[in-house]
């Protein structure tokens, strides 16, 4: 294996643990009476919440979108590569502020258009967009008054491409929301900055210009910009996808944006806010949790290669079969798939990721009715099982997933994404339902296939030759 593949596996190895440390400590948390300030999740009914939620659970697929001033450097600094994910080359290589502020002044993307990401994602069978408004690098990849440090004040570009995204997204129907890095900031005095692989302070500075008070930052720049994103764009962000929270961010301070928040009732926000609160949903961070989060709303987030982004020497794409099981999958356990694009300097898509993405929106447009709005499966044993004798990193017993079929289910079908085609019958030892027909989905003519259902057990008589080589989708007709 290629040294570079091998230091950026060790990276993203490395900041796996830090979302998955959050979510542990998040789910131990008590959902927030104690809170100084009461979130919507707190205060609203059962009711109220599905009404809130009901948009992205019927989703399923998003797009991620990491773009940002580190495209330019794109993993090189100084001549030399710079080991681990893209957008962390400013801590990675120890970049001096001003020397990573000069970025901007190059930064002329003329080749972006909001309406070509848009479409993208759409031909795609992707719902919604997260878009990166600022990450840890503290550059707005929008027009803020609160700190000149963005691209409309300090870039030759001079447009917002949040604006563009959001005018296009409505145009096109998708939904937008705003990934923002609360607590870290590497450029602005106060923020928090992480070595990677390390969870919490002691903060992380390589520049005195990066020394300050964490409150003050929160109040001058991270609370300010908040306030802009949530009320300038409309009806968008639908969604404020938080980061990386240190212990810095106490209740206090988290009830200050869950405030502001609170006066946007439809906002869906993840559980990486930190001062304790929980948020809407649990975000699993390049991996796909055995069994899904039963009772959470949850979406795993992954990148197509081994940065979020743009690094112009990382090829290690994911087939377009890895992803669309990944899909499946997630959708298999009741979950969304957010799935990332690391756009370059000038705006564009990446040609490996654009495919991928037009090849899975084939695959939707045929198949998408046993994925969108679906309930998790109704068996389970098919995902995988755990290990009797090895062990995960944190010591409990590993996962080993199986990839031959999946299963999603609406009241009155059952869907068999079956992956691995097998010959003659498909069987099931035990249906809880009664199946009445059965069909591939991606036969137009919906011939139904010959069924023998004795007590519980189902066999399905197949055609020889799956109808798509990467998962051909059975649907079962059922009652009760
Ligand atoms: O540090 C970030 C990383 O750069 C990327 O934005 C991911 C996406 O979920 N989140 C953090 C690591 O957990």
């Amino acid at each position: 294996m290629k040294l570079t593949r091998l230091l950026a596996i060790a990276a993203l190895l490395a900041a796996a643990p830090l979302a998955h440390a959050q979510l542990e400590t998040s789910a131990r948390l008590p959902v927030s009476n104690s809170h100084p300030v009461p979130s919507i999740q707190d205060t609203e009914t059962a009711a109220q919440r599905d009404a809130r939620m009901a948009w992205w659970r019927e989703a399923r697929f998003g797009m991620f979108i990491h773009w940002g001033l580190y495209s330019i450097p794109a993993g090189t600094w100084d001549g030399k590569p710079i080991p681990s994910i893209g957008e962390w080359i400013m801590n990675n290589a120890s970049i001096p502020v001003a020397d990573y502020k000069a970025l901007a002044g190059q930064f002329n993307p003329t080749g972006f258009s909001a309406h070509d990401i848009v479409a993208l994602a759409k031909s795609a069978g992707m719902k919604y967009i997260v878009i990166t408004s600022k990450h840890h690098d503290g550059f707005a990849m929008f027009d803020s008054k609160a700190d000149p440090f963005n691209i409309v004040a300090a870039t030759p570009f001079h447009r917002d491409p949040l604006r563009e995204l959001a005018d296009e997204a409505r145009k096109q129907g998708l939904k937008l929301g705003f990934y923002y890095s609360q607590d870290q900031d590497w450029t602005a005095p106060g923020g928090a900055a992480l070595k990677t692989g390390d969870h919490q302070p002691p903060t992380y500075h390589w520049d005195k210009a990066q020394d300050g008070d964490f409150a003050a930052y929160l109040h001058t720049k991270a609370i300010p910009q908040l306030k802009e994103l949530l009320t300038n764009y409309g009806d968008f962000p639908a969604v404020i996808w938080f980061d990386t929270p240190t212990k810095d961010m106490t209740p206090a301070l988290a009830g200050e944006i869950v405030a502001l928040m609170n006066q946007h009732p439809n906002l869906i926000w993840n559980n990486r806010l930190g001062g304790g609160y929980n948020g809407d949903t649990e975000t699993p961070e390049q991996y796909i949790p055995p069994q899904g989060y039963p009772g959470r709303d949850w979406e795993s987030c992954m990148t197509m290669n081994d940065t979020w982004g743009f690094k112009s020497y990382d090829t290690n794409f994911k087939s377009t079969e890895t992803l669309l099981h990944n899909l499946i999958d997630i959708a298999s356990k009741g979950g969304n798939y957010l799935l990332n694009i690391g756009p370059d300097s000038h705006g564009v898509v990446p040609a490996p990721e654009a495919e991928r993405l037009q090849a899975m929106g084939r695959w939707l447009k045929i198949n998408g009715e046993a994925i969108y709005g679906t309930g998790p499966t109704l068996f389970g044993p098919e995902a995988g099982s755990f290990s009797a004798t090895e062990k995960d990193r944190s010591g409990k017993p590993r996962f080993i997933p199986a990839w031959d079929w999946r299963s999603t289910t609406r009241a009155d079908k059952i869907y068999l994404e079956l992956f691995t085609w097998p010959a003659g019958a498909f069987h099931l030892a035990n249906v809880p339902r009664k199946v009445t027909k059965a069909y591939l989905l991606a036969d137009s003519a919906h011939t139904p296939l010959k069924l023998t259902q004795t007590g519980g057990a189902l066999d399905i008589q197949l055609p020889a030759k799956p109808l798509d080589p990467i998962a051909t989708v059975v649907v079962l007709e059922t009652t009760k």
